[in-house]
């Protein structure tokens, strides 16, 4: 038998006065299981030493019959049938669930009983798809600062968040400060401005004669929470949601070598650092110094100071000494793209399944966006819960995008599906129902968890199908939290390669996957790469960007990536090899 420590119990026990809390039972109850795990987890000595001696558990405070007895069934055999019995009625994950602020016992039983959810993610999930908001007491403010809170809890665990959280803040942080008179140039720079998948804090730099007014104002934005150190030209602030933002003003001579230093990475401006040093002069970050005189030279924009040591401009994006220097003295930086260059995407849904408008409202979004083509690529039926589709739902679906088609000409529709590849490793539809489809996407959304061999066998057969235009987000991570699935990577994408099957740069900024990283070396063996922004609504077709700062992170072109193609050329990417 486990010699179950202290921890465990008392974890034990708050969990079963959590799960009672849930059920409804009565509060003198729930606050003696609360009251038990308490004194527990206080103990200054070893609970199981303590029962096994064969002393009096009653003796310990908080511990009365009930619960005597039930610490001793756990340390004789092993189990509670208590917990057992209870946890067969309520999900256990619901704890979880319990410790989001605002969540209360209520809240989260309406939302398993009424909702079926049974973890944060899908909490999240359904915060972000307005599904909370209809739940008894709740509305929309409530269901906003739900959200606000899970992700302040993944911040805390990571210390990062991802871009879709700290891009909105940093563009307000600008937009304010940009009224400014004072204000010469402003940017943000570090991670954000490089484009990372997280960001840990926002720096912005402003070019200035004056920075008192400036400092000024930034610490009484209305997001500013707390002040966390201030000076001449250096301020750190706190924001709302907990995250720190830093303001540095440098003078317009300054600009360039300030900009440069800021943006960073740290590994390659060591880089920049020793070319510097090789020609005889220091960097910092406000100029390069001379060494055998001290006369300082200054740089008006980055791409001056760049050309100082013979380089290529290097945009932000490819700042991670990862080649990019060597690349620019030879010339050999990608060409990179830009949002702009994206014609159309082919992984979006619609009410029809967990999406937020309907097909003809995402058609007239993509159509605003300048798109030409679109498919509507709905969950597949086993993945219920996103409200995946039947095939009878399925054709009736088709019937609803042929009548969109006719009122909106402009844009080229087809009918998808976002098919779910099951834990078996079978695809969620027969071949027969694959085949009536205009555009198949394949996803790994459960099981995530299987080992490698057995995902990576599930992501393969998936990709060798010949129905299966496109993979899609292939590792499955959620930022800034949850690793993607232990996929064998090399393999996905060699076989992508192979069969000439697109993989998807998911354009959620809760996923940007494929990471960067993996672009790279989907590029090297000539994988065809494609940008969605798996939108669920209108608005997320803004969230491109994202996507297409990921391909270009990965040193990706236009050339890589086939949604860069017109409407007809596009369509001819589809044949697969084999
Ligand atoms: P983050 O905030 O963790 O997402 O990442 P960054 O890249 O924004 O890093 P941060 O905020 O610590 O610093 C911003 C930039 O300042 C960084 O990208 C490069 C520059 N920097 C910071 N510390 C150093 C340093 O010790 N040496 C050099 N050369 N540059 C530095
Ligand atoms: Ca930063
Ligand atoms: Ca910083
Ligand atoms: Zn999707």
């Amino acid at each position: 038998m486990p010699r179950f420590n202290n921890q465990y119990i008392a974890k034990l026990f708050a969990d079963i006065g959590d799960l009672l809390e849930i059920k409804g039972e009565n509060r003198f109850k729930v606050l003696a299981y609360r009251n038990a795990a308490d004194h527990i987890e206080n103990l200054s000595f070893d609970l199981y030493d303590y029962w096994e001696s064969g002393r009096d558990l009653r003796q310990i405070e908080g511990i009365g019959q009930a619960i005597s007895e039930k610490i001793d069934e756990k340390f004789k055999t092993g189990k509670l049938g208590f917990w057992d019995k209870l946890a067969a009625e309520i999900p256990p994950s619901l704890v979880e669930v319990l410790a989001v602020p605002d969540v209360g016992p209520k809240l989260a039983k309406a939302m398993w009983e009424q909702l079926g959810i049974i973890s944060v993610a899908e909490v999240k999930a359904a915060a972000q798809q307005g599904k909370l908001a209809g739940l008894p007491r709740m509305g929309a403010k409530s269901e906003t600062r739900i959200l606000a809170n899970i992700e302040a809890l993944e911040r805390r665990e990571t210390g990062r968040v991802h871009l879709g959280v700290a891009w909105p803040l940093a563009m307000q942080i600008v937009a304010a400060l940009k009224e400014l008179p004072e204000v010469l140039h402003i940017e943000p720079a570090g991670s954000l401005r490089r484009m990372r998948e997280t960001i840990g804090d926002l720096d912005i730099v402003v070019a200035t004669e004056k920075p008192a007014p400036i400092m000024a104002a930034f610490k009484k934005l209305p997001l500013a929470a707390e002040v966390l150190l201030t000076g001449e030209t250096k301020t750190s602030l706190r924001l709302s949601n907990g995250m720190q933002a830093d303001l540095r003003c440098v003078t317009p001579q300054q600009w360039g070598a300030a900009l440069q230093y800021f943006t960073g990475n740290k590994n390659h401006n060591v880089k920049i650092r020793e070319l510097a040093q090789r020609k005889g002069y220091s960097l910092n970050e406000y100029a390069l110094t001379r060494e055998s005189d001290g006369e300082p030279l200054f740089f008006a924009d980055e791409a001056a100071l760049y050309e100082f040591f013979g380089l290529r401009y290097i945009p932000p994006y490819l700042r991670e000494d990862r080649g990019e220097i060597e690349a620019a003295f030879k010339n050999g930086l990608p060409a990179g793209l830009a949002a702009s260059d994206i014609k159309g995407e082919v992984h979006c849904h619609s009410t029809w399944s967990d999406g937020r408008n309907s097909i003809e409202e995402m058609a007239r979004a993509a159509l605003a966006k300048g798109y030409q083509y679109l498919a509507i690529t709905d969950h597949s039926q086993s993945l219920g819960v996103a409200s995946g589709l039947s095939a009878e739902r399925l054709a009736q679906q088709r019937r609803e995008i042929d009548e969109v088609q006719a009122r909106v000409p402009a844009i080229r529709l087809w009918q998808g599906s976002e098919v779910e590849v099951r834990a078996d490793g079978m695809l969620d539809f027969p071949d027969e129902v694959l085949a009536q489809l205009d555009y198949v996407v394949a996803s790994v959304h459960t099981g995530l968890r299987q080992d490698r061999d057995t995902l990576t066998r599930r992501a393969l057969a998936a990709i060798r199908n010949p129905h299966v235009k496109q993979l899609a987000h292939p590792t499955g991570r959620l930022l800034p939290r949850r690793e993607g699935g232990d996929f064998d990577l090399e393999q996905v994408i060699q076989a992508a390669a192979e069969t000439g099957t697109f993989l998807e740069i998911n354009a959620s900024p809760e996923r940007l996957d494929l990471p960067d990283t993996h672009v790279r070396r989907a590029i090297e063996l000539g994988v065809r790469l494609i940008i969605n922004c798996d939108a669920h609504h209108g608005d997320d077709f803004n969230n491109l960007h994202f996507g297409v700062a990921t391909a270009c992170r990965g040193w990706a072109s236009t050339e890589n990536v086939v949604n860069t193609r017109p409407l007809e050329e596009f369509v001819g990417l589809w044949k697969k090899n084999r």
